[in-house]
């Protein structure tokens, strides 16, 4: 298939300053009108080339003057005008497109009785004939038609000009919008429909007045109450922190059911995925609350970072989507907790961002070449970007970094950047001069460049003598695709603990930053110190590395219960957990660790009980199935499962009593409403799960009644700890949650993962009722990932050895690639990692890719597949 390289950039020959588009929606297509001015940017003439996908083509004109064939081509991709004008011109373009058969979820599309699009990354090309790159920028105005009754709301980006009806007899009416300034076209959105809007206003820091409306179907304006929180807490951490407020006068969002994405940034029309939009704390668990927050916040950071600056290409993707998820990770982690955030934030990127770095699929945050850019939209281009910019803040500090954010946004603002333009802004805003930078730039750009994730070796030797620890470090990219010796700045915050003194350490955070293959580190402790001191590394997770040392078990030990590090503690802990389940998965099991490990446990609970109760579940919940899995060379995703259930068991007996003591004093707390009691009902959800894991029955008799609680976390909770028993219990929970939300179909779908996840002695005829349902909806990329992302997670059944799990979602990824290519291509990943299993599931997962490849699939479905095959 033909790639898209980096290096055959070109600028765009023509600007285009402002656009016009006229939408007639009819009853059974479109008719869209656009009108461009244009201007050669050189004397010299140049094709206009303009892309276009299932757009037909009715009239075309240039000046007021008609195009005939062979003025222009046209074909299955576009169109081009051979001649243009050489000077500044008007193309107005007739054309008509259907949106009302359009499945695949981009450009304009309907969901629900409603008319909507999603531009990003190339889904204009689908509205009308455009360039479609985002270093186009142009002023919009956009006019609406439609019938009144079908379509009383009409809305496009920016400022509303006017409505008004249309004839006399009031069948038809039209909205014009303006949006003052120029944008890509991946930001165009329109939305038509019978929707109800909420309202709400917030004043900026120099006293604006914007008013924010949220939109969603009649009967969910009760739901709406977080997103507006949410937006409004964004709009002024954003004031706060960066100095930037908001520049339209209206901050439009509306909710829709059938969306690939998450939610789309449109300057002034944000368009959401109705599940990261509708929710309050009885349809929604406070993970989904935060995480609510945290996108709707994305979105709004988006505007600057994003949208006032763009990407000059889609390789640059990272330079907006990489920064604004530092800037979400930042808010949601000053609004609550610093510590908390930042292990969910690493705990997601060690699951699924260096699995990705590991696979067929890995990637640089800056990658040479695409076939789809709709499949770069990873973890890595996000969260690994996000990790690159959190380096940058440490390495410049927050006074410093500020001043170079600052100056990327006065000096691009308007423009289409590179991710470059942003490293060098930083530099240059923080140090006036590259050369005054203390660290080697060229060797920090390796992490855009190199794809991979770095591997540190540390060893210590402790001169008594001197009280001094040496500590030498070693970096090695590890990655299937670089063999090269490639150096990093690696910033490494680290302290270490007095082992007779024990809790607070001898030297707080301290940054080495090792940039050389080896380098090596003196840390002067105490005088009269005896014993080497415990050394903490890698504090607040400091770079997203993956690291070896020669820390002793009782280090681990001795971490896991002092370290006053949120993220060093529980890492302490979680390698402890990997090392168990580790030698139990090799056939030695070391009781003696294990028997260690459960006695901290019994001691941390003792110290922290339930004074800070979120970290306390944090801290005795096992590593994530995909991390477990990186641990083999080999890898049995059963026996691992097995394990891993049988090793919670035994923390669950274990520590029985205390578990019980606890969750009658945490039984105050839980109905505070979100964010207060957060930590309780998390901490009385894992002590559920162990508790009924070991045979609890008045704790699993008590999940029952709880599926009716009034709040969705502790529902979800009672679910989730009779999950793996798979008997009376769980299917009467089950049921009981599905006939409370079956009307809900944004709860619904939480029923459909559990339901397709949990472990059924039934087979893959589950899946089956569950796909053929009739609350089950092909269209919702949400319903779908429920199901078959479920199903992905049912280790039994995805992973049975005769490979019949991976047939069937073979069989099903073809289905859904017919209906939507972005949402098959990205779950086709679930057979990203089949080299590194047991050859039992591996030849089954290879027969599997191969019935993909053989199929007539999408473009962007094979990219992805032969990836992974090759
Ligand atoms: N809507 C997606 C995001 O915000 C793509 N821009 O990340
Ligand atoms: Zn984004």
């Amino acid at each position: 298939q033909k790639s898209i390289k980096l290096s055959d950039y070109v600028e765009y020959p023509f600007l285009i300053p402002s656009i016009y588009l006229d939408f007639d929606i009819g009853t059974d297509y479109v008719v869209v009108q656009s009108s461009m001015i244009i201007k050669p940017k050189k004397k010299e003439s140049s094709k206009l080339v303009l892309k276009g996908n299932q757009i037909k083509l009715l009239s075309i004109s240039i000046n007021g003057k008609e195009l005939k064939l062979p003025e222009y081509s046209i074909s299955d991709k576009g169109l081009i005008i051979h001649s243009p004008p050489g000077s500044e011109f008007e193309l107005k373009i007739r054309s008509l497109i259907d949106p009302f058969r359009n499945t695949s979820l981009e450009g304009l599309y309907l969901s629900s009785g409603m008319l909507t699009t999603q531009c990003e990354a190339e889904g204009f090309r689908r509205i009308c004939f455009h360039p479609d790159r985002p270093d186009v920028l142009s002023r919009y105005t956009v006019r609406i038609e439609a019938d009144r009754t079908l379509y009383p709301i009409l809305l496009s980006n920016g400022n509303e000009k006017y409505s008004g009806n249309l004839n006399s007899n009031n069948l038809r009416h039209e909205f014009i919008w303006e949006d003052p300034f120029p944008k890509p076209c991946y930001l165009f959105a329109l939305v038509a429909g019978k929707l109800n809007s909420v309202s709400d206003t917030y004043i900026t820091n120099t006293g604006r007045l914007i008013d924010i409306r949220i939109y969603v179907e009649k009967g969910d304006e009760k739901y709406t109450k977080h997103a507006v929180n949410s937006l409004i807490k964004a709009m002024k951490w954003d004031e706060e922190n960066y100095g930037l407020e908001y520049d339209l006068d209206e901050y439009k969002i509306v909710a829709v059911r059938h969306f690939n994405m998450g939610a789309m940034e449109n300057k002034g029309l944000n368009i959401f995925n109705s599940k990261l939009v509708l929710a309050d704390s009885k349809t929604a668990t406070d993970d989904e609350l935060e995480r609510i927050e945290s996108v709707i916040a994305h979105e709004y950071f988006h505007n600057w970072t994003g949208n006032r600056i763009t990407c000059r290409d889609w390789f640059q993707l990272s330079l907006k989507e990489g920064l604004t998820v530092f800037r979400d990770q930042s808010f949601t982690s000053d609004l609550h907790s610093k510590g908390l955030k930042r292990i969910e934030d690493v705990s997601f990127l060690r699951n699924f961002q260096f699995a990705e770095d590991k696979g067929p699929t890995s990637h640089a945050v800056k990658p040479k070449e695409y076939v789809a850019i709709d499949n770069f939209y990873t973890t890595t281009i996000y969260e690994k970007g996000a990790e690159l910019i959190r380096m940058l803040e440490l390495l410049l500090g927050k006074e410093k970094f500020f001043r170079g954010i600052n100056l990327y946004i006065r000096t691009f603002d308007g423009s289409a950047a590179t991710t470059e333009d942003f490293i060098n802004s930083l530099i240059k805003g923080a140090y006036l001069e590259e050369k005054n930078c203390p660290f080697d730039l060229d060797k920090f750009l390796n992490w855009y460049y190199k794809s991979g994730t770095p591997k540190v070796y540390i060893n210590q030797s402790w001169d008594s003598k001197n009280s001094i620890l040496n500590v030498s470090f070693e970096q090695k990219i590890d990655s299937e695709k670089t063999s090269e010796n490639t150096e990093m700045v690696i910033p490494i915050l680290y302290s270490c603990y007095s082992r007779e003194k024990g809790a607070s350490p001898i030297a707080e955070d301290n940054l080495f930053i090792l940039d050389k293959n080896k380098k090596n580190l003196k840390i002067h402790t105490l005088p009269g110190e005896k014993e080497a001191p415990v050394l903490s590394l890698f504090r607040r997770f400091s770079s997203p590395v993956v690291w070896e040392s020669d820390l002793l078990i009782d280090d681990y030990l001795f971490l896991f219960l002092n370290d006053n590090d949120y993220f060093s503690r529980w890492d302490s802990g979680q390698y402890l957990m990997r090392e168990i389940l580790k030698t139990r998965l090799c056939n030695k099991a070391n009781y003696s660790l294990e028997d260690r490990f459960i006695n901290a446990i019994k001691q941390t609970i003792k110290s922290l009980e339930i004074n800070d109760p979120f970290f306390l579940a944090t801290l005795i919940a096992i590593p994530g199935f995909a991390e477990l899995e990186s641990l083999f060379t080999k890898v049995d995703p059963i026996r691992i499962y097995r394990e891993s259930i049988d090793f919670q068991v035994l923390i669950g007996n274990e520590i029985l009593q205390e578990l019980r003591i606890i969750s009658k004093n945490l039984l105050v707390n839980i109905d505070h409403q979100w964010p207060m009691g957060r930590g309780e009902r998390k901490l009385l959800g894992t002590i559920w799960f162990y508790l009924s894991l070991a045979g609890d029955i008045d704790v699993q008799k008590n999940c029952v009644e709880s599926i009716s609680h009034s709040s969705m976390t502790i529902s979800r909770a009672a679910l989730g700890a009779l999950k793996p028993l798979d008997n009376t219990l769980t299917e009467e929970a089950s049921n009981l949650f599905y006939n409370l939300w079956k009307e809900n179909p944004v709860v619904l779908d939480s029923w459909f993962a559990y339901e397709a996840s949990r472990p059924h002695k039934r087979g893959i005829n589950v899946i089956e009722k569950l796909l053929s349902h009739p609350k089950f909806d092909w269209k919702a990329p949400n319903a779908i990932r429920a199901v078959l992302g479920g199903f992905s997670k049912n280790i039994d059944l995805f992973h049975s050895l005769d490979g019949q799990g991976y047939l069937f979602m073979a069989d099903k990824l073809i289905e859904v690639d017919k209906i939507n290519p972005i949402t098959a291509s990205r779950m086709v990943k679930v057979f990203s990692k089949w080299k590194t299993y047991i050859n039992k599931n591996k030849e089954g997962m290879y027969e599997s890719l191969l019935k993909l490849n053989k199929a007539n699939i999408s473009s962007n479905t094979r990219e992805v597949v032969e990836l992974i095959l090759n």
